[in-house]
């Protein structure tokens, strides 16, 4: 494998700070990861799974203490506090290395240190990026195995020497004591220690492919978003693609995985978490995924929410703090109608019903996108896939209609940048709490977030015919707290409004808020959603805007001067609309 001298040096530097025993530069080869798995099953780090029933496929159970995302030890570290903005965690690049290096010196000690260089995206891609990480965590390499494209494909993307995205992952204790996660946009670096858990130990996610890239795509003139893509295909075989941003443990694996209730369409599954869009020579908006598998939230997984997405978990997976039946079998809560006997729970400890979760709200499967039964043809083209419509959904309880569509580019930014959502298991902290989280992208965005919306306006005006923007709620509740909409392979209606809107047709009805569907333009065919349910879940509130209204002029007061004019301006004109 060759390598370029300044990876070579930034690996030598990381060995020094950290002192391991030995080593390893991966090829990402097969017989790597079995080697791997075969390490881990020796020490314990994973368990085998029933191989009749679950061949190839492996649990892995966390520390108690690391089963989600920290988002209060996440840092973006740049020179200047304003660039990392008010959304963010900032702590000043030098003090940052100061407090981890504490925690790194020495910190592999007689363990292994992996060299993973990895790709982004498809091979052959203009628009795929390589990182090199250095972990100390075996689970780590075989997991950036299935999430990333891993060895010499990787090197072979590098434009120069230094076209690479550094990353250094270290166990450490395990403690959330010494845990930090730390962006550095401007040295396109990574600093991760004290957890092996998914978002903050594989570095090519969310640190990377969203945290650093966001910031090189603002530089470079792309973007990078927590969105997943999919391919629309109606009963005449014409796919329409979409990309849609959701927050964390929203229903964004189970919609881009989708198995549709109306006969004729179906959808295709291009990514289900993160899209890097660019704008082509012809002024088309195009998108890859890339990653090269899916770190999926395994509760309320089933053959009833998402067919496909079971089926591809039944081989060749590993499962992080599920639980385990007597006969080896992984099981989360909604699997099946009722637990089996004899569980264990995502502890390893005897499970009876009334306990709690069996399985870790947030626990995991971690799979190739390979085995998804609705994998697209063209998820890996390296031109990606052309994008028509972009939505932004979150999981509110009350207010947002169940779907409506901006009345421009503009507006559709601020709808984006408007977004906020009931929070869940995937971050560490209080789950069903109303926050902002623009686009998703709270958690994830790199930058001063007012130069993020910019971002977003200068993107609009290179494209030629920007995709429409829609916004969806699938979780909108009546009083008694039943969900207004049935979600799942229902929601495929809604993305055939869309798709009728895209093309020209699909009639709508104007409100203060934008365009939501006119009556009889949802096709409800073999639904049974009496009028007034669908009239509620449409329905767009004066009283409940205008306190929403407040609230969201709150929170963009914090970016001052950083804050595009455009977007309160949207702002002012949503309440003229009102006429509040
Ligand atoms: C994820 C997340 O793991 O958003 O995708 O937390
Ligand atoms: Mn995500």
């Amino acid at each position: 494998m060759t390598t370029s001298s300044v990876a070579e040096k930034w690996v030598d530097e990381a060995a020094a700070l950290t002192q391991p025993a030995r080593v390893i530069w991966c090829d990402g080869s097969k017989g790597e990861y079995d080697g791997l798995v075969e390490t881990m099953l020796r020490d314990g780090t994973l368990l085998p799974l029933n191989p009749r029933t679950n061949p190839n496929s492996y649990l892995h159970r966390s520390h108690p203490q690391d089963v989600a995302r920290t988002e209060q030890l996440t840092f973006i570290c740049t020179g200047e506090r304003e660039d990392a903005g008010p959304t963010n965690n900032w702590m000043a690049p030098a003090d940052a290395k100061a407090r981890a290096g504490e925690y790194l010196r020495g910190g592999m000690w007689g363990r292994t240190m992996y060299v993973i260089p990895y790709l982004m995206g498809p091979a052959g891609s203009t628009m795929s990026r390589v990182g090199i990480m250095v972990t100390d965590s075996a689970y780590v390499v075989a997991s950036m195995h299935l999430m990333t494209r891993v060895g010499p494909v990787a090197l072979q993307h590098m434009r120069s020497d230094d076209d690479f995205v550094a990353g250094l992952h270290s166990l450490g204790d395990l403690s959330p004591d010494r845990r930090l996660i730390l962006q550095f946009p401007e040295e396109r670096l990574i600093w991760s220690v004290g957890s092996g858990y998914g978002g903050n130990a594989l570095l090519g996610k969310k640190c990377h492919a969203l945290r650093i890239a966001s910031a090189q795509a603002r530089q470079e003139g792309w973007l990078a978003e927590h969105m997943l893509i999919i391919g629309v295909e109606d009963p005449d075989g014409r796919v329409t693609y979409l990309a849609a941003a959701m927050p964390s443990a929203s229903g964004k694996t189970n919609l881009a995985m989708a198995v549709s209730t109306l006969p004729g369409w179906r959808v295709w599954t291009v990514g289900d978490d993160i899209a890097w869009m660019h704008v082509d020579a012809a002024g088309q908006l195009r998108a890859i995924n890339p990653e090269r598998g899916f770190f999926g939230v395994a509760p309320n997984t089933s053959p009833k929410t998402n067919p496909n997405g079971t089926a591809m978990v039944r081989s060749d997976t590993i499962f992080t703090n599920v639980a385990l039946t007597p006969s080896g079998e992984p099981w989360w809560e909604g699997l099946t109608p009722q637990p089996p006997a004899e569980l264990q729970d995502w502890q390893g400890r005897p499970w009876q019903p009334g306990q709690g979760p069996a399985a870790h709200p947030n626990s995991r499967f971690t799979v190739l996108a390979q085995q998804c039964p609705s994998i697209s043809p063209n998820w890996e083209d390296p031109l990606g896939v052309p994008i028509s419509g972009l939505i932004f959904g979150s999981r509110r309880s009350q207010v947002i209609p169940l779907v409506f569509e901006a009345f421009d580019w503009t507006h559709g930014v601020f709808l984006g940048s408007a977004m906020s959502t009931e929070t869940t298991a995937a971050i560490t902290g209080k789950v069903g709490v109303v926050r902002r989280d623009p686009m998703a992208m709270l958690p994830f965005c790199g930058y001063n977030m007012g130069d993020y919306f910019g971002h977003w306006l200068a993107t609009g005006a290179r494209v030629a015919r920007p995709p429409r923007i829609f916004r969806v709620n699938w979780f909108r509740r009546d009083a008694d707290g039943g969900f207004l909409w049935p979600g799942y392979g229902d929601n495929v209606r809604v993305l055939k409004w869309m798709v009728e809107r895209i093309r020209g047709a699909g009639r709508a009805e104007e409100t203060p808020v934008g365009y939501v569907p006119a009556s009889g333009a949802l096709d409800l065919g073999g639904l049974d959603l009496p009028a007034p349910r669908l009239r509620e879940a449409l329905r767009c509130d004066a009283r409940e805007w205008g306190l929403a209204l407040d609230d969201l002029e709150e929170f963009y007061r914090q970016f001052g001067s950083r804050l595009p004019p455009q977007i309160d301006e949207k702002l002012a004109e949503t309440r003229r609309r009102f006429g509040i």
